[in-house]
């Protein structure tokens, strides 16, 4: 049984964008916003938006990750809820299990839910029961090489090893032939066990230059779930996405349906709750896979904002309430396209290199098409025990091609002086030609290292210092 209920007051376990982006949801709701940060957060976007906040120690992220007392925290000001955002606690189905059992609504799936779909190999099994396509390999957890080599000896090479608790790409390998897979194999199973806790991994078929797809779902506690169409994500390098797109530029209507109805399927079969996304691989023909469900809000869904007009937040919090979904699946349409890039405090030219420290001079972007989630300003010093990416510029347009010059024209607009950010390596990439006639794969960043060829901003200042410099010693001052 389900009740339905109004919350007064949520608190946000998070930290950077997500959290002001969580805050500005619950401020259009009318709900009370709380805050947590550490030390070196008190200066932070989010603590100086939210309703509330609370400081939580010791270090830069215990206090993040400490869930007893985060929900302690929230039984004793009396919030309804836990937003998680992403990362940090999103996942962790005790951190789900605590809310419940101290009455605390966790605003994301069932405990169950997070359990179950955060382990690929009983997702992939899930999948293949719902009859969903899957790429060859493994119902089970590979024992050992003997069991490894079998295996892909029947799926043929290449093949690719998977941690079964995995992310983020960690734990992943692929083995052309099988000299390659005989030495990975006890490398990815060490792997995995030291960096997830668990050693499971399993093979899998690998397929070559796909179209990352995912799909937006949202699922509500009386047996509706939807989906809000799709996100291109092919465009990362090592796993990290840069560019996010929607709706996919290789889906037509039917092929996007028929993903669609199958990420709908699997989120039916375990009465899916509240926001999650159903990842597929794609090939050039159309075929698609199934590769892994993510069971919280994530990093792209502004895209999927812009396009369906929906506030994904919101929904999650009235799912959360006890809510029926707000749409059905007939009123849900797309109109245009959107594009977000991940701007990160990084050096590109660099290895990628996080660059922190303070912004001595912002000015953003602003006019038609143009979104901004992030939670930095002028003045602010980024810490260095965070994730890099500061903003989401997040574009949108009618047309791709409207959409991208646009996004060209938001990034030449953008200035931000103090630190090195990705926003050059996005021009590059914005005046691909490629990239414009919307040709991109997962190996688009590996194909073209041209994109990291741009000239560094230079503070007219420091050309100033070289001449006095010059003109010092010239002088023999
Ligand atoms: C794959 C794959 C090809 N074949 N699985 C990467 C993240 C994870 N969620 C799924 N990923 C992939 N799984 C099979 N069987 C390709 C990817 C993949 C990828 C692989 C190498 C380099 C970049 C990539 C970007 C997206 C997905």
């Amino acid at each position: 049984m389900v009740v339905e209920r109004e919350f007064k007051k949520i608190l946000i376990a998070n930290r950077g964008e997500i959290a002001s982006r969580i805050i500005r949801t619950c401020k259009e709701m009318g709900i009370i916003s709380v805050a947590i940060y550490s030390e070196v957060d008190k200066n932070a976007h989010h603590v100086r938006k939210a309703d509330k906040s609370y400081l939580v120690g010791p270090g830069p992220l215990e206090g993040y990750l400490n869930y007893h007392r985060i929900v302690d925290l929230a039984k004793e000001i009396g919030a309804d809820a836990i937003h998680p955002g992403y990362g940090f606690l999103s996942e962790n189905p005790d951190f789900a299990k605590y809310c419940e059992e101290m009455g605390i609504v966790f605003i994301g799936p069932s405990s169950d839910n997070i359990a179950l779909l955060g382990n690929k190999i009983a997702s992939r099994e899930l999948a293949k029961k719902v009859g969903l396509p899957l790429l060859p390999g493994s119902d089970e957890p590979i024992q050992d090489t003997e069991d490894a080599l079998k295996l892909a000896n029947d799926i043929g090479y290449p093949v690719i090893i998977k941690a079964a608790f995995g992310g983020g790409g960690r734990g992943m390998r692929v083995c052309w032939d099988e000299k390659e897979l005989k030495k990975y194999i006890n490398i990815c199973i060490s792997e995995s066990k030291k960096a997830f806790g668990k050693a499971d991994i399993f093979l899998e078929k690998y397929l070559q230059e796909p179209h990352h797809i995912e799909f937006q779902i949202l699922g509500d506690h009386y047996g509706n779930v939807i989906h809000l169409g799709e996100r291109d994500c092919s465009i990362q390098r090592r796993h990290q996405k840069l560019v996010e797109i929607a709706p996919s530029l290789i889906l037509d209507s039917k092929l996007r349906q028929e993903i669609g109805d199958a990420a709908v399927k699997l989120a039916k079969a375990v009465n899916y709750t509240n926001a999650g996304t159903v990842e597929f691989l794609v090939d050039s023909k159309g075929n698609f896979y199934f590769m892994e469900m993510n069971t919280r809000i994530q990093v792209e869904h502004p895209v999927t904002e812009v396009v369906t007009g929906i506030d994904i937040v919101r929904e999650q919090i009235r799912i959360a309430e006890g809510k029926p979904l707000s749409y059905t699946q007939e009123e849900i349409d797309l109109r245009g396209y959107a594009i977000e890039v991940r701007i990160c405090a990084e050096d590109p030219k660099n290895n990628f290199m996080p660059d922190f420290g303070r912004i001595t001079s912002y000015n953003s972007p602003g006019g038609i098409g143009i979104r901004l989630d992030g939670a930095v300003y002028q003045g602010y010093t980024i810490p260095p025990y965070y994730d890099s990416m500061i903003v989401k510029l997040i574009v949108y347009g009618r047309t791709w091609e409207e959409t991208v010059s646009r996004l060209g024209r938001a990034l030449d607009e953008y200035v931000i002086r103090g630190i090195k950010t990705t926003i050059p390596f996005y021009k590059k990439i914005v005046n691909d030609p490629d990239f414009r006639n919307g040709i991109f794969d997962t190996e688009f960043i590996n194909k073209k290292p041209y994109l990291l060829e741009y000239q560094d901003y230079v503070d007219p200042m420091d050309y100033v210092i070289t001449i006095a410099a010059a003109i010092a010693i010239r002088e023999g001052v």
